[in-house]
């Protein structure tokens, strides 16, 4: 495998970074987890323009250019011979000293990693997953915004590790207000009387661009989708509720703390969301 290494591509033994790193040292980065299918990236531009944002609100200053992100992404599954796949796009302060200072560090180190993905199993798309609701709560939007894709993931990993051992492969996250966030790494959907509702950013969502493609789809559908701040009872009481994300893309959630939701099967719409979801994926995007 290839990796594309401060602007040029190495040989996955050779792609090494600092141990002085801050991204390393301090998680003072910023990332992108994007979709190859069929020889297209999914959505490119908005996981570009959310990675630039993302940078902004660190104050990292990106070293290359819209085009030239998109070409590095681009290239780098060509050079891997990748057609499908998942492609991390990262972006880290640099080498600097031991202190916090990242007016130290000299240059961002930046790379593009282009390889396969592993999904959750068959199974949990056509029978559902069976999560909690787990006590670690979103970082608050006053210490780091949650539409900051950072380095910074100790929060989701605890919350990943608390779902692990009360059994389960998912956790939702509460913010700091007892208001519905997301889950670790995917955004949360409801269905509630024929209408799409998901937790608004300013409650601790991440803006994923899946979470986008699926109000897209829902309004193109005629189905009404809107935020709205969701509490734990709007959860357990929903249709249906589903995730969405990169990695997972759309998949259905038919138990959270034990409560049963809906028929204890994915629901019509999100069996329809997930089918047209995978639909698009095949049409959209950006040639390699
Ligand atoms: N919330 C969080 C905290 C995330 O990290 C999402 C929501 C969904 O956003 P997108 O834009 O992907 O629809 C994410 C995305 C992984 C992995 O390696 C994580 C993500 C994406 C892809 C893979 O577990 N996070």
């Amino acid at each position: 495998m290839k990796i594309y290494l401060d602007g040029r591509f190495v040989d996955e033994a050779d792609a090494k970074v600092s141990v002085f790193d801050h991204g390393l040292l301090y998680g003072d980065g910023v990332f992108e987890g994007i979709r190859l299918y069929g020889g297209n990236v999914f959505r490119l531009e908005e996981h570009l323009e959310r990675f630039e944002n993302s940078a902004k609100a660190i104050l990292l200053d990106l070293p290359l250019t819209r085009a030239e992100w998109s070409h590095a992404v681009c290239e780098t599954c060509r050079v891997n011979g990748l057609t499908d796949g998942y492609i991390r796009l990262v972006i880290t302060r640099g080498v600097g000293d031991l202190g916090l200072a990242p007016w130290l560090c000299a240059k961002p180190c930046y790379f593009v990693i282009a390889s396969r993905i592993s999904l959750y199993p068959p199974e949990y798309y056509e029978n559902g997953l069976a999560i909690v609701t787990v006590p670690t709560r979103r970082v608050g939007q006053g210490a780091l915004p949650a539409t900051v894709k950072s380095l910074n993931y100790l929060n989701n990993i605890l919350a990943k590790i608390e779902a692990k051992q009360f059994g389960a492969l998912e956790a939702i996250m509460l913010n700091e207000q007892g208001y519905v966030a997301e889950a670790t790494a995917d955004n949360v959907f409801i269905v509630r009387k024929g209408e799409v509702l998901t937790p608004p950013a300013s409650q601790g969502a991440l803006r994923g661009v899946t979470r986008g493609a699926i109000i897209d789809i829902a309004r193109d559908l005629g189905i009404p989708a809107r935020e709205d701040n969701l509490t734990r009872y709007d959860l357990w009481c929903s249709d249906e509720c589903f995730l969405t994300g990169s990695g997972a893309e759309v998949i259905p959630v038919v138990k959270l703390d034990g409560r049963t939701i809906g028929a204890g099967r994915p629901g019509p719409i999100t069996r329809k969301m997930l089918m047209e979801f995978r639909k698009r994926v095949l049409m959209e995007g950006t040639r390699i």
